[in-house]
């Protein structure tokens, strides 16, 4: 039961210098930091980590949002949701971005919970998007300007596996004991 996940604190969440409010978060629930960086990803990278098939589901959510709230476009399902990724793309690569592994007892469950739902607006207080986003998803499809969402974390046990391969270098993921475990784990 215990799993590693990735976070990411993406450009708008490093620019505002919230690095440290976010990690700290994750430190007090008992989260361990196994590996950490700051990198400045380029396009290359950002289409391993974001692959271009979201643009799918992207294209789906942009075109039921258009409609919710009144709008029109020309353009097809296809091209908006192609948009949105390409949004995305530019956001996640336009300044550095921090990368942590953490660790703990149902990590990826515990960090996707703290996170918040992927749409600031709708997003709990408590949670980071909730507490320090408030833009709509759609609102970012319909700009242009790519869901600043403030953090990124593992959706699956998958996901995790796949992110931190692609991530870290097994030599940068590392084993210590925290001096609060016996407390956090019962370990
Ligand atoms: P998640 O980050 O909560 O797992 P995903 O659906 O995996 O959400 O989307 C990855 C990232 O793509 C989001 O965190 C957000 O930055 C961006 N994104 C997701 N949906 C939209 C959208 O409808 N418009 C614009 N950006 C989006
Ligand atoms: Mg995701």
């Amino acid at each position: 039961m215990i799993e590693k996940t990735l976070i990411l604190i993406k450009p708008d969440g490093v620019q505002r210098g919230l690095v440290g409010e976010i990690l700290g978060r994750f430190e007090r629930k008992g989260m361990k930091i196994v590996g950490m960086k700051m990198v400045h990803i380029n396009r290359e990278f950002a289409e391993e980590h974001y692959p271009k098939d979201m643009a799918k589901l992207f294209g789906k959510k942009t075109l039921e949002g258009i409609k919710e709230f009144g709008l029109n476009t020309a353009k097809s399902e296809k091209e908006l949701g192609e948009k949105t990724w390409e949004d995305l793309i530019n956001f996640i690569t336009e300044s550095p971005v921090v990368a942590v592994v953490l660790e703990g007892v149902h990590a990826i469950k515990n960090v996707r919970i703290m996170t918040g739902s992927t749409s600031p607006h709708e997003a709990s207080p408590g949670t980071i998007r909730g507490d320090y986003a408030h833009v709509s998803m759609i609102y970012s499809s319909v700009t242009g300007t790519g869901g600043r969402n403030v953090v990124h974390a593992s959706g699956s046990v998958e996901d995790a596996k796949r992110e931190i391969a692609l991530w870290f270098k097994p030599e940068e993921i590392h084993e210590y004991k925290r001096a609060d475990e016996f407390h956090t784990t019962g370990r």
